[in-house]
């Protein structure tokens, strides 16, 4: 009787924790480093819809705001202690956690291709170790940075001018002679109508989004580096999750990492928008355009190795074409 009552006790014990198991949901909370109306973040919130569609009633996403919540520089640390859990963010924004995140604007090969080398699994153990972190899903990709302008310049020659920058630029357009004054996206438009800066670099796409066509004149070609925003989750978050849940979060990352955005479509829009909104081109001769690409490339790798001698060179070794 007595056995009798405990096998009761106890088979009715573990079928309301397997039920309680089941129904508990789980809610990442997600900050984004970018503005909200920006294409990047708008496009971050599908990804979120996607989770939270498919993972209802076991695993949501519950975004948190934009830079207005917390300030892009600051995210790294957010991420890694845990104060979020998800995090949309380029590597520039926290070398202060990770200075090797930065080469991911070094990469000349596909992710589908980085994936298969050795080259994410290498990148993925730094973010483990040093980030404390999952990389989920490389969204940004495919989109050449490109330095603006509100004064001409006649050749690769920054010098006398100020130009704002993140560490994606700092390298190279120190190198060029520039004086370079970092700021966060959200303080370029005051910088630029105060004198503050002459000009600034940002990727080929998104100056509509945060109205500094207002305050450019000169769009430099050619492009150089690779636009890296990604969705790194942090690691005790991960895995607290399910494997079921896990699931639903990779496949929503793997459709924002393949098919998040056409790139070249919306780049060669954004070319054309810049145009009709009267931005000029400054177009160097073909080997002032190639002197003008490699020397990106050599300050470039030059900085992400003084960074970290010990992984710069294997990186470079896996990024590079
Ligand atoms: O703020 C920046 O210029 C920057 O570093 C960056 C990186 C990736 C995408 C957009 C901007």
């Amino acid at each position: 009787m007595r056995s009798g009552m405990t096998w009761l006790l106890s088979t009715l014990c573990a079928a309301i924790l397997a039920t309680a198991a089941a129904a508990q949901e789980t809610t990442l909370r997600a900050i984004a480093s970018f503005a909200e109306q920006t294409h990047y973040t708008k496009t971050f919130l599908t990804f979120v819809d996607r989770v939270n569609a498919a993972g209802k009633g076991s695993v949501q996403i519950n975004f948190i705001g934009g830079p207005k919540a917390m300030p892009p520089f600051e995210v790294g640390n957010a991420l890694k202690n845990g104060v979020v859990d998800m995090a949309f963010v380029t590597g520039a924004f926290y070398t202060n956690v990770m200075p090797e995140a930065d080469a991911w604007k070094l990469t000349e090969r596909p992710m589908a291709e980085l994936r298969k080398s050795g080259a994410f699994d290498y990148m993925a153990k730094l973010y483990d170790q040093k980030m404390n972190a999952v990389f989920l899903a490389r969204y940004a990709n495919d989109s050449p940075f490109h330095l603006y302008l509100t004064k001409p310049i006649t050749k690769p020659d920054l010098s006398g001018l100020k130009i704002r920058i993140t560490p994606v630029y700092r390298d190279f357009f120190s190198a060029l002679g520039a004086t370079v004054v970092q700021t966060a996206p959200g303080e370029v438009y005051t910088a630029l109508e105060r004198g503050v800066v002459d000009g600034y670099g940002w990727p080929i796409h998104g100056i509509f989004e945060l109205g500094w066509q207002e305050k450019t004149k000169y769009r430099v070609d050619p492009g150089f580096y690779n636009a890296e925003v990604s969705v790194i989750v942090n690691k005790d978050a991960w895995n607290k999750l399910s494997d079921a849940q896990r699931k639903v979060v990779t496949e929503a990352g793997q459709w924002l990492e393949s098919e998040g955005t056409d790139w070249a479509k919306h780049n060669a829009a954004e070319v054309e928008r810049q145009k009709a909104a009267g931005i000029e081109t400054i177009v160097f001769s073909p080997a002032e355009a190639q002197a003008f690409r490699a020397k990106a490339y050599a300050a470039g790798w030059e900085g992400v190795i003084k960074q970290s001698p010990e992984h710069g060179p294997k990186l470079k070794e896996f990024f590079s074409k």
